[in-house]
């Protein structure tokens, strides 16, 4: 039985079973319970998997690394914890980051409020009581006051659309849902469905193992080599001695990461120019390459400059050049998709055993039994992996069939476009909060900076709440029109939002509404944001009771 909790009980029949219920037990969940409790809530974890992380928890395939330095990409809000885990590489690997929030979880003595191999599936407020009733796939019911969706923005996997998938004999391996024993591919042909970061990631793995890889590619993406490497111990202390000031000036920028951005303009520059720029870029790694000059994004010039600086390395890395010029993102602007990182991405195709389709030039048909045929060949694999994306952002939220006040289903009110308070609160849905929701800089920031800042926000609201005898709080709809509008403003003036496929606009997703979910006017204008709507009591964006 789960610390601090009685036997849940029926909502109407008597009071909560706690203050709190958070869904999800990710780097968002686990903070949030540890905030809960800081304040003197009782609590209750709700977490689908078997054990703690979240993504970092499903995503267990070879080559899943994050692509934040792993410095950088970790909580703040404990100096002992900061201080006492050492970091083994620049990026670490999915099972380190698995293992540091494993060791979070004990260190806080947090993993008594969990609940494992618990999916919610439905959560409904009854109004009069001003309580929420979560249900999960047990049939339990659980009676909180509040509910903290901590569902992650990338959390349901989305299979392809492809006919005859269900047909095939050989294993399908779905990178999301990863066997917890890892897959042997010796021997084996294999197929990779999928070319985002994460194809991009188990390339060369499977390529290194299997006895024949073939990667279905349908749209080349920009990558970065992230030149992994140990952690160096100077860089390591470097980092320890200055955390506070580090983590501090983090928070305040645009993207809650420090990237080393270069600080001039490089539209007026020629091309003899801009070519030693990227090249330093390129030698340091990453999402730094974006940083090279300020008007990276903005300047066509320098984006076309950038774009075909790339194009040129992987002219240099793959050998046979037809390989190579289907590997050349030629369809949108640099950046204006995730940009990926990887170590030996290209390199990969250098190999005997591996084999790029171009859907583009060749579409995917059916899938048989036993292979995959495109308009141009058939192509008999054993196994067939696929990296084909998530219903990003909204989608672990819709799946729960969340009912607000009088009934209304928030899958419902999100047809036509995710409205949300600063991705924290939804007007109808009192006394629920979202974690990196629709509207907040979520992905375009460093996913956990925004996780720490939002849960605090959560936080402050419910002492505040307590402190002066509120039991609802709840967004205003013209609060939430007026923020959800001016998410949709900037993000449409952004190269995101200027036609390019990705999940960030819901491109991946049939029938989604098409808009740039997450805030692109960066990390400081949404934390003045947050600040003006909650300043007065709250009372600019929300109705309390
Ligand atoms: P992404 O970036 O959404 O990539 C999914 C990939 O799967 C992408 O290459 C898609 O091609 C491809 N895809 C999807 N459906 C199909 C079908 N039907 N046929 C062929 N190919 C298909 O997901 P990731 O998991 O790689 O990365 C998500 C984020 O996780 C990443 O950005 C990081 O932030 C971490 P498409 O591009 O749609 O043509």
């Amino acid at each position: 039985m789960v610390e601090g909790m009685s036997i849940a009980r029926d909502a109407a029949a008597t009071g909560p079973d706690c203050d709190v219920v958070v869904v999800g037990a990710g780097f968002a969940g686990l903070y949030s319970i540890y905030r809960m409790r800081g304040i003197g809530c009782s609590v209750r974890g709700l977490e689908a998997g078997e054990g703690l992380g979240g993504t970092w928890y499903w995503n267990r395939y070879p080559g899943a690394r994050c692509d934040i330095e792993s410095v950088q990409y970790s909580y703040s809000f404990s100096e002992e914890i900061q201080q006492e885990w050492s970091w083994s590489e620049r990026y670490s690997p999915q099972p380190e980051i698995l293992r540091y929030m494993n060791f979070v979880a004990d260190r806080l003595d947090l993993r008594k409020y969990l609940q494992f191999n618990t999916r919610v599936v439905s959560a409904t407020f009854d109004q009069e009581r001003s309580l929420w009733t979560i249900v999960t796939d047990k049939g339990e019911r659980f009676c909180c006051r509040f509910c903290i969706m901590a569902t992650g923005c990338l959390s349901i996997p989305i299979d392809p659309a492809i006919q005859g998938l269900d047909s095939f004999e050989g294993k399908i391996y779905r990178t999301m849902q990863w066997p917890a024993d890892g897959v042997d591919f010796s021997g084996l042909q294999v197929a990779l469905i999928g070319t985002g970061a994460t194809g991009i990631q188990i390339t060369p793995h499977l390529a290194a193992q299997a006895k024949h890889l073939t990667v279905f590619q349908r749209t080349a993406n920009f990558s970065i080599p992230g030149h992994n490497k140990p952690m160096d111990a100077a860089y390591e202390k470097e980092w320890k001695d200055s955390y506070t000031q580090r983590r501090l000036a983090a928070r305040e920028t645009r993207n809650n990461a420090l990237m080393r951005q270069n600080s001039f303009t490089a539209e007026a520059l020629s091309d003899d120019e801009l070519d030693p720029i990227f090249e330093e870029r390129w030698k340091m790694g990453g999402l730094s390459f974006l940083y090279a000059a300020t008007d990276f994004i903005t300047s066509k010039r320098v984006n076309d400059a950038a774009a075909e600086f790339v194009r040129r390395k992987i002219a240099s890395i793959v050998k046979d050049p037809d390989t190579a010029r289907k590997l050349m993102p030629r369809d949108h602007p640099i950046g204006s998709k995730r940009l990926c990182v990887d170590t030996h991405y290209y390199e990969a195709f250098n190999r005997e055993n591996v084999l790029l389709v171009d859907l583009k030039e060749e579409p995917l048909e059916r899938i048989t039994a036993a292979a995959i045929q495109t308009s141009k060949g058939l192509y008999e694999v054993d196994v067939i992996v696929l990296a084909t994306g998530f219903d990003a952002m909204t989608g672990s939220l819709q799946r729960v069939n969340i009912s607000g006040r009088n009934g209304a289903r928030l899958a419902d009110k999100w047809r036509q476009a995710p409205k949300s308070l600063l991705g924290l609160s939804i007007a109808g849905f009192p006394n629920l909060f979202t974690i990196t929701g629709p509207g907040s800089p979520s992905v375009f920031s460093n996913m956990v900076t925004s996780i720490e800042q939002n849960v605090d926000w959560i936080a402050d609201c419910i002492q505040f709440m307590r402190e002066h005898g509120k039991v609802s709080i709840e967004a205003k709809e013209s609060a939430e029109d007026q923020w959800f509008n001016h998410v949709n403003q900037v993000g449409a003036r952004t190269l995101i939002g200027q036609g390019t496929n990705s999940w960030y606009v819901g491109a991946n997703v049939p029938g989604k509404p098409r808009i740039v979910v997450p805030y692109a006017g960066g990390v400081p204008a949404y934390l003045k944001a947050c600040a003006e709507i909650t300043a007065n009591e709250y009372q600019a964006g929300f109705h309390l009771s």
